[in-house]
């Protein structure tokens, strides 16, 4: 790769990370090819449309495609800079799975050439990228391979995690930090020549071990104090006390910031990744282990004590409000959200009904139990019981006026105003606007 011309670019996997990262890509003026397993994403791809919901992400691809910056294909083609951003999901025994990363591997390695970079962005053990480097040794005994040759190396590889939120992601994309773990620092050294095309944020240069581990690290840190949050949610249920209150005063310290309870934590990284630490090394990890325990604890806490309101009042009818992992996205996978509604659902049939903004049509799991998708004016005229499970804005903004008379169990805290707010037991209590 010449650092004056503009490298050529495969991205392999065009999933939540990959296709925004292609699509970012191809805006810098670099030819982007946007591999991926699934003929129906291709073509939507091609087509300049998008498969996956996220902020100005359309028009973004519609014009990288227009311009003939960005296509899709299920076939690999020779590049001069592999990224891949496939996914690495776990097993029943929470044991990491990094299958698609090899297959990555296996698929770019016929095609690499003397001077290609190859970026892992995935989530990943750590070890993966080192996984990656010996697959492609295995398949390319012609190449010189980093780290394994005393000459130097025919081509470069890195770990370079995302860290965008989603909802946020391309302009996060742009703007945050990166770090760039080479396996030699050769290799960090091309890789960072890379990014340095399209990320504004500042880019940090690394072994790859330790890039592995950043990713980790940063996901089991918000795991672990979001689950403080949600232990004191229980526990200040407990003593009758309103926990967004005591939060509020709490991080007026200098030095306190304590994040938010809520019904759980969804999402396809927080509530993963700190398994792929704790699979790594089991005897040195019970808080990380815990902090899980806790996160995954509070779903079914909050079904209980909602099945508990529901049952106390038996003619009322119920809006659940939210289905989606976090505010304002559409991204339904692995919600604690969906999740509670989905079990009050089976319980109580059609005394409930789901409002989500964010979904066409409710989940499969919602087929044949009796509930009904409303909108939030129909809720907040037919239903006496609203249980927020999603701080979406469209609910934040509901004014005190408008639910007033209702009873409700508020897991994200977003109606502080409230008067009469659920209890442990399910019993309510009035508190003081
Ligand atoms: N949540 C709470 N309380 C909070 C914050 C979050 O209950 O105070 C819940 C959310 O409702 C959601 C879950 O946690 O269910 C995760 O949401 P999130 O906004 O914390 O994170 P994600 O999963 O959308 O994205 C995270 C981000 N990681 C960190 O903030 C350390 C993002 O930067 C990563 O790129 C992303 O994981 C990823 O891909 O790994």
């Amino acid at each position: 790769m010449k650092s004056d011309t503009k490298p050529a670019v495969c991205v392999v996997g065009l999933g939540y990370i990959g296709l925004p990262t292609a699509a970012v890509i191809a805006r810098s003026g670099s030819k982007v090819l946007g591999l991926d397993v699934s003929q129906k994403v291709v073509d939507t791809i091609n087509r300049g449309e998008i498969h996956i919901e996220e902020v100005d992400l359309d028009g973004l691809v519609q014009g990288v495609v227009a311009r003939g910056l960005l296509s899709a294909s299920m076939e690999v083609a020779p590049a001069d800079v592999f990224v891949i951003a496939v996914p690495t999901p776990f097993d029943k025994e929470h044991a990491p799975d990094v299958s698609y990363v090899l297959a990555a591997a296996r698929t770019i390695a016929p095609v690499l050439k003397n001077g290609d970079v190859v970026i892992l962005e995935s989530t990943s053990p750590v070890g993966t990228t080192e996984q990656l480097r010996d697959m492609i040794a295995e398949m390319r005994p012609d190449l010189k391979i980093p780290g394994l040759t005393r000459e130097t190396p025919d081509i470069s590889i890195a770990y370079c995690p995302e860290r965008v939120l989603p909802g946020r992601i391309l302009e996060e994309l742009t703007n945050n930090d990166r770090s760039i773990g080479g396996i030699t620092p050769r290799c960090a050294r091309k890789a960072l020549a890379f990014y340095k095309r399209f990320v504004r944020g500042e880019c940090v240069t690394t072994d790859a071990r330790s890039a592995e581990m950043t990713k980790l690290v940063e996901n089991a840190y918000r795991d672990v104090n979001i689950a403080f949050a949600n232990e004191l949610s229980i526990v200040a249920d407990r003593m009758g006390l309103d926990v967004w209150e005591v939060i509020r005063l709490a991080n007026r310290h200098p030095r306190v910031n304590i994040l938010s309870p809520g019904p759980g934590v969804g999402g396809h990284c927080i509530a993963v990744d700190p398994w792929f630490i704790v699979h790594g090394a089991p005897e040195d990890t019970p808080l990380i282990r815990t902090a899980r325990g806790v996160n995954d604890h509070k779903m079914h806490h909050v079904v209980a004590k909602a099945e508990a309101l529901v049952e106390a009042h038996p003619v009322a009818k119920v809006a659940c409000l939210g289905l989606a992992f976090k505010a304002n996205i559409d991204d339904f996978r692995e919600s604690p959200a969906r999740f509670v509604a989905s079990r009050l659902a089976r319980k109580f049939g059609e005394r409930i009904a789901i409002v989500e903004p964010y979904a066409a049509e409710l989940p499969i799991e919602f087929t044949d139990t009796g509930v009904t998708q409303i909108d939030i004016d129909e809720a907040l005229e037919d239903c006496a019981i609203l249980i927020v499970l999603v701080d979406h804005d469209v609910f934040r903004v509901v004014p005190l006026a408008e639910r007033a008379d209702k009873l409700v169990y508020d897991t994200r805290g977003i109606w502080p105003d409230q008067p009469r707010v659920v209890r442990e037991d399910g019993a309510t209590m009035a508190l003081t606007p």
